[in-house]
């Protein structure tokens, strides 16, 4: 418990953290789906209008979940939903926050 305490401090304190998140520019195909970011936000296996809708709706919403900031920066924003979107029809991992 403690150690994961650290960690989670430890990211927050990283103030380069925000500039290495990848962003939509960095997706060129579904690899890059795969290996920088968590698209599959509802862990079906794959990146469809569902993982999209979830996104937006949060956005629109203002609520903040794990699964939905694809691109880990800590906000749930419109370069998430773009990520998704370049995402989309791709076969990938489910993400880990589901
Ligand atoms: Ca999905
Ligand atoms: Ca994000």
């Amino acid at each position: 418990m403690v150690f994961s305490t650290a960690l989670f401090w430890g990211a927050l304190a990283t103030p380069s953290f925000a500039t290495v998140a990848p962003g939509p520019s960095d997706i060129t195909n579904c690899d890059d789906c795969q290996n920088l970011v968590n698209v599959d936000v509802d862990s079906d296996g794959r990146v469809t209008t569902a993982d999209l809708l979830i996104v937006y709706s949060n956005i629109r919403n203002n609520i903040y979940t794990a699964a939905s900031d694809v691109n880990s920066d800590g906000f749930v924003n419109m370069d998430d939903f773009t990520i998704v979107k370049r995402c989309l029809g791709c076969t990938v991992s489910a993400s880990p926050f589901n």
